[in-house]
Formats: C-alpha cells, sequence, structure tokens
C-alpha cells in the first residue's frame, strides 16, 4: 500500500516549493490590494480682478491616474475666507452659476475647472488678485484627504 503511494508522488524539492509559496502569496497579496484613486492637480490659476471686484475666480485640472474613483468635498483659496464650487450652465443664451456641493472624479479620468465651465468662485476678497501672484488652494477628498496645490494668477484676457 504505502509502496504505491510513494510510487505514485513526484517529490517536489524544497527549492520549488518555497518558489511556489512565494508565487501564490505574491498573487494573494496582488488580490488583496484595494483599487485606490490617484489624484493630481495641475495648472491652477486665477484670473486677475480688476479694482473694485471682490468676487474671482480658480481654475484647475484634477486628473485620476488610479483605479477607483474619488470626490472633491471641498476647495478653498487662500485668497478670501470664503470658496465655493460652482458650474455655469447656460438656458436659451442666459449663462448662470449653481453651486455644485461636491465633484466627482471618475478612476482613469480628468476634470477640468475652466472658465466658463465648472469653477472654484472665491468670494469677498480681501484684496485684489494681481497677476504674478501666487496662491494656494486646500483641496478635501473623499478618499485622497486633504491637498494644498499652489496657484498662480494671470493677468485678466491672457487666458
Ligand atoms: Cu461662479
Amino acid at each position: 500500500m504505502s509502496r504505491i503511494l510513494r510510487g505514485g508522488h513526484r517529490r517536489i524539492s524544497c527549492g520549488a516549493m518555497t518558489r511556489m509559496l512565494a508565487s501564490l502569496l505574491l498573487m494573494a497579496l496582488a488580490a488583496c490590494t484595494p483599487a485606490a484613486p490617484d489624484i493630481a492637480v495641475t495648472d491652477v490659476w486665477g484670473r486677475a480682478t480688476a479694482s473694485g471686484q471682490t468676487t474671482g475666480a480658480a481654475y484647475m485640472t484634477i486628473a485620476n491616474n488610479g483605479e477607483a474613483a474619488d470626490r472633491l468635498l471641498s476647495a478653498k483659496a487662500s485668497l478670501s475666507q470664503t470658496s465655493m464650487l460652482h458650474a455655469t450652465r447656460t438656458d436659451n443664451g442666459i449663462s448662470s452659476m449653481t453651486m455644485v456641493e461636491t465633484l466627482d472624479i471618475p478612476a482613469k479620468g480628468r476634470v477640468a475647472l475652466t472658465p466658463g465651465g465648472t469653477h472654484l468662485m472665491i468670494i469677498d476678497l480681501a484684496v485684489p488678485m494681481n497677476a504674478g501672484d501666487r496662491f494656494f488652494v486646500d483641496l478635501k477628498f473623499e478618499k485622497s484627504g486633504n491637498k494644498t496645490v499652489g496657484g498662480k494668477i494671470v493677468a485678466a484676457g491672457s487666458r
């Protein structure tokens, strides 16, 4: 009986067994790694304001290079106490802005905040936005947490 069993089995060397266990472990680890967003914010800029103007706007590109979606929960520019995300919509040739609570950033996608589109409205400017000045925006993402990005103010009409 024992002779038959022994004859039917091929001996596996210790080295081969270790390699097999190692590759199984790697596969298990890969399967356990949760898909995560990978957020990169670029091209942060604002437009210089005219004298007396107390409201400005900032723009940026938010890319998600990860396998999971994320969501922008809030954004605040360093230029004033209050910022809010706005969407621009045009109905019958009349454009209006509506407040946006959150902004979905899809997996492997990008969302651009642009003039005429979604933008960060900067309310109650304490000082004018002057071309050449720099500012910061504190962003809060649902999964990626807080990110502070730097931007530059450009002259009106330059882009
Ligand atoms: Cu607005």
